[in-house]
């Protein structure tokens, strides 16, 4: 009753309040706390910017690896050994799974029950399935934002599965301090298709799936690929095959993983990669927030109605967007 009433007198400030008290719980490894942050953060429930903000001092620790790849390539799986093994390494590690099909979600969906309760019981591993549809923040924020609480609440690796191969994929890089990009044989001319994204975000390749034909052509088409183009910070992406199924290449994987980890460091690339994130990452917050503020400017329904009247060429979409732009100044 008390607890209403405070909450009640107090508003915005009480949740405040409420949060700073999940901060210790949090960082001391309680799941329970880490889960109700987590949701706190992907819901957008009150008090979720201040979450961020004082889990942010905490966060810049953790290893965030981003897995990405088509439907099926076996990234769950990957993930999945790659947690293992990290495991057995004594790492903790935080799973986010941007895939609606990932065996995360505890419904067995690929059979992997089993496999998945095993974790489920080892709380060094914690794993979170994303709503991919109906993402408040925008999907790609929220994943950095869920990210972050991870990082702070003290995990080592923070793995981040993303599928599919358009922006997401893009989308990605901007939280991840590692991109493994996840490739399978018979892709036909897929490599093709998605190479314009994703040759500048790999800095690894893997070929899964390896045990199938054709895994000798796919990494020939990446070597193709990689000669037309060269990053400007010397890296050379190597291409590890890997049967995730059955844990082959895990080893390698995670060895490719340490060996761009130390060159990062080893170029004092670190801190540059951090700061051409952050510089994405901002614009997209600030867009976000703009487009919000005009939004509520202007009202449900206003945006059909105005574009209806530039469709009909009654009012030029120039001076328009130069009218909005000038009321939020004033505002
Ligand atoms: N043959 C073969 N099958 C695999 C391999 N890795 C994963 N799979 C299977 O491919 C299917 C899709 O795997 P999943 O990890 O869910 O793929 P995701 O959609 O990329 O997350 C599952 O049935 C896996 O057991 C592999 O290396 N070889
Ligand atoms: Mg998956």
């Amino acid at each position: 009753m008390f607890e209403v009433l405070y909450t009640i007198c107090l508003g915005n400030e009480s949740s405040t309040l409420a949060i700073q008290s999940w901060i210790e719980p949090l960082r001391s490894g309680d799941v329970r706390t880490l889960a109700r942050a987590i949701s706190t953060v992907e819901n957008r429930t009150p008090g979720w910017s201040d979450l961020l903000k004082a889990l942010f001092p905490h966060t810049g620790k953790a290893r965030v690896i981003g897995l990405t790849g088509p439907p099926g390539a076996g990234k769950s799986t990957l993930v999945d050994q790659l947690a293992r093994l990290y495991r057995k390494q004594n790492r903790t590690i935080g799973i986010v799974a941007v895939d609606p099909t990932s065996p995360y979600t505890g419904g067995a969906i690929l059979g992997d029950r089993i496999r998945m309760q095993e974790h489920f019981s080892d709380p060094g591993i914690y794993i979170r399935s994303m709503a991919t549809r109906g993402s408040l923040g925008g999907l790609a924020r929220t994943t950095a934002d869920v990210t972050a609480v991870l990082d702070a609440s003290g995990r080592d690796v923070v793995l981040v599965e993303t599928v599919g191969v358009g922006q997401d994929e893009v989308d990605i890089v901007r939280l991840a301090d590692i991109t493994v990009v996840i490739l399978v044989p018979g892709m036909g001319d897929d490599v093709q298709t998605i190479k314009a994204g994703i040759m500048e975000i790999a800095d690894i390749f893997v070929i899964n799936k390896s045990d199938r034909e054709g895994a000798e052509r796919v990494e020939r088409e990446i070597r193709a690929l990689q000669s037309l183009a060269t990053r400007n910070d010397g890296w050379t992406p190597p291409i590890v095959k890997t049967v995730a199924s059955e844990g082959a290449g895990v080893a390698e994987l995670a060895a490719a993983i340490a060996n761009y980890e130390a060159y990062l460091v080893k170029e004092n690339l670190t801190f540059k990669k951090s700061v051409h994130n952050w510089q994405e990452r901002l614009v997209e917050m600030l867009r976000d927030v703009m487009l919000e503020k005009a939004r509520e400017q202007l009202g449900d329904g206003k945006v059909s109605r105005l574009a209806a009247e530039v469709a009909e060429h009654k009012r030029d979409p120039y001076s328009l967007v130069e009218e909005i732009v000038g009321k939020l100044r004033n505002t």
